[in-house]
């Protein structure tokens, strides 16, 4: 398995978050990935590279799965916060709620909340740089896939991704890694994909994104949002206008044994489905130990998970997603790519 990783995640260092009505700490912080890198590294799980450097593909992957105005707001968006004269990181403060609604405003406080659906996701002077490189990690690693020079590759992307709509930064995510991994398997012409997003949250923007397509089957294992973040997007009956997604919530408390009952009913879509290529938004969110999540699955539990998806033998993309029990995080992630490489090798074709 081949590892893509950019040092140029550590440029989004947000300084803190919107937590129980405080300003507190951020838990999606910069020692999240170099935790995983050097687990990975330890584990013995293959090379670990750089992504290809940036080139005009890199903005026309983003456009295959973003709306260019977002990209430019994006980009642009900590210069005007700045120049409007705030300081710090750029938040948003008011959004086209129900009963609102209008063209995107000029303000930059408007703007950040016509292009968001949270408080949670600061953009600071390094956003830009540090998700585009993660974007461009998941590109890198889906190309190596597609031409079949790796059949398992892990991008190694933060900040993480599969909250990310066409035209919404939240939960975290500013670029969906995922949705461009997919996207770039599709390009490069695996008919069939099929997206299974395993982390604790529900993968709300990589549902939007390919809403609509029929290509592309979406499928998520997730907490209930009747009691969990995004609360408004996650349920069972959102099957799409084509059948093509399909979602798992759980309850609190959920241990390996029911996570594990939904994951066969997802491998079971997904073999349906006569996918060429899979990609795993991999969030470990769902450990005992992680202090904003409420599953019990222990780092014991994730080689077994990682080889349930691995024995479907298809061409992988795994792109990193949540997990914020930063000590324990290169563990559990290096538990599941053990675990799926292990399965990959004796399983695929
Ligand atoms: C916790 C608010 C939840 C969003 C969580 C996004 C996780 C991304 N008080 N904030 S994997
Ligand atoms: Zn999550």
């Amino acid at each position: 398995m081949l590892t893509v990783f950019s040092p140029d995640h550590a440029q989004h260092h947000a300084r803190a978050e919107l937590i129980d009505g405080q300003m507190l700490p951020a838990v999606e912080v910069p020692a999240r990935a170099e935790q995983v890198l050097t687990a990975v590294r330890a584990a013995g799980l293959g090379a670990v590279v750089e992504p290809d450097p940036d080139g005009p593909a890199d903005r026309a992957a983003l456009e295959r799965v973003h709306e260019p105005r977002y990209l430019d707001f994006l980009e642009g968006a900590h210069r005007q916060w700045l120049a409007e004269g705030h300081d710090g990181d750029a938040l948003p403060l008011c959004w086209p709620a129900r009963g609102l609604q209008g063209p995107e405003p000029e303000a930059i406080d408007g703007r950040l909340g016509y292009w968001s659906f949270d408080a949670g996701t600061p953009v600071t002077s390094g956003t830009w740089a540090a998700a585009t490189a993660a974007a461009r990690c998941a590109r890198t690693a889906a190309l190596v896939v597609a031409e079949g020079v790796e059949r398992l590759a892990f991008a190694l992307c933060r900040p993480p991704g599969h909250h990310a709509y066409a035209d919404q930064m939240g939960g975290y995510c500013f670029l969906n890694n995922a949705a461009v991994a997919a996207q770039v398997l599709r390009d490069s012409g695996a008919g069939r994909v099929v997206v299974l997003d395993v982390d604790y949250h529900h993968g709300n923007g990589t549902q939007g994104i390919f809403w609509a397509r029929d290509d592309v089957l979406t499928l998520s294992i997730h907490a209930d949002p009747r009691q969990e973040y995004p609360y408004f997007a996650g349920y069972a009956s959102e099957v799409g206008p084509s059948g093509r997604n399909r979602n798992f919530p759980l309850p609190s408390g959920t241990a390996i044994d029911a996570w594990a009952e939904a994951l066969e009913a997802a491998l079971g879509e997904v073999r349906a489905f006569g996918a060429d290529a899979l990609v795993v938004p991999l969030g470990v969110d769902t450990y005992e130990g992680d202090p904003i999540s409420r599953f019990r699955l222990t780092t014991s539990d994730f080689p077994g998970v990682g080889a349930a998806i691995g024995a479907l033998g298809l061409p992988t993309v795994v792109t990193m997603e949540g997990g914020y029990a930063v000590d324990a995080l290169g563990a559990n992630v290096a538990a599941f790519l053990t675990g799926l490489a292990a399965a990959h090798v004796a399983g695929g074709p």
